[in-house]
């Protein structure tokens, strides 16, 4: 329990190589960020890549909330599970202009919501830039309701914070005693 006696919420932001991840916990975090970048091993597009996690905190509404960022290289996704233990929503980040990146984010998803029945939205970022995927395409590609997706600029606090209150929307109207039933599972980072 924390000093106030009010239990944190722990969300996990996942998804391929590049979505994003990293840089959404940076945006919402009010504390620096625990990050685990180091210099990519093999030719993954980019020069660093998380190889444990990202964990940001911030509070909503008097609420602490918990950001884990998982890496998105499969090599570890022994962290994909492990970090969505006792998740009360999943956020799977993909990049809208990197099509080629979909299947992957597939695989990601199925892989966690096949082992931790976890409550989860799409966020189809970069949507700042010219040429990318609309939401609603997206969800057509994954074969999702129009409203398990969602756009975002994963560089903007603003909007990031805006796809983080339609995660715990969805996971309220996915399931309104899901939160009251993980009370009690998740206390890290508590008192
Ligand atoms: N313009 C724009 N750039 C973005 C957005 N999201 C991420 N980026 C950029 O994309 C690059 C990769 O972002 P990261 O946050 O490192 O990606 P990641 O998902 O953590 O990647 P891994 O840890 O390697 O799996 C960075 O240069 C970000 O600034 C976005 O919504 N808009
Ligand atoms: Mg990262």
């Amino acid at each position: 329990m924390s000093a106030e006696g009010v239990k944190p919420l722990k969300l996990v932001i996942s998804g391929p190589v590049g979505a994003g991840k990293t840089t959404f916990v940076q945006s919402l975090s009010e504390i620096p960020v625990v990050n685990t970048d180091e210099l990519a091993s093999e030719d993954i597009g980019k020069t660093m890549t998380t190889v444990a996690l990202d964990f940001g905190m911030l509070t909503l509404d008097g609420i602490p909330v918990h950001l884990f960022g998982t890496p998105g290289q499969d090599r570890f996704d022994f962290m994909w599970e492990i970090l969505c233990e006792g998740a009360l929503g999943l956020l799977v980040l993909v990049a809208g202009n990197r099509p080629q990146d979909f299947p992957n984010a597939r695989k990601i998803m199925e892989f966690i919501t096949s082992r931790v029945p976890v409550p989860f939205l799409v966020g189809v970022t970069r949507q700042d830039l010219d040429k990318v995927w609309e939401p609603e395409d997206v969800a057509d590609y994954f074969d999702l309701a129009p409203h398990q997706v969602i756009g975002v600029n994963a560089t903007s606090p603003t909007s990031s914070l805006l796809a983080m209150v339609r995660l715990l929307e969805s996971v309220e109207a996915y399931d309104p005693n899901y939160a009251e039933r993980l009370q009690g599972q998740y206390n890290f980072g508590s008192s």
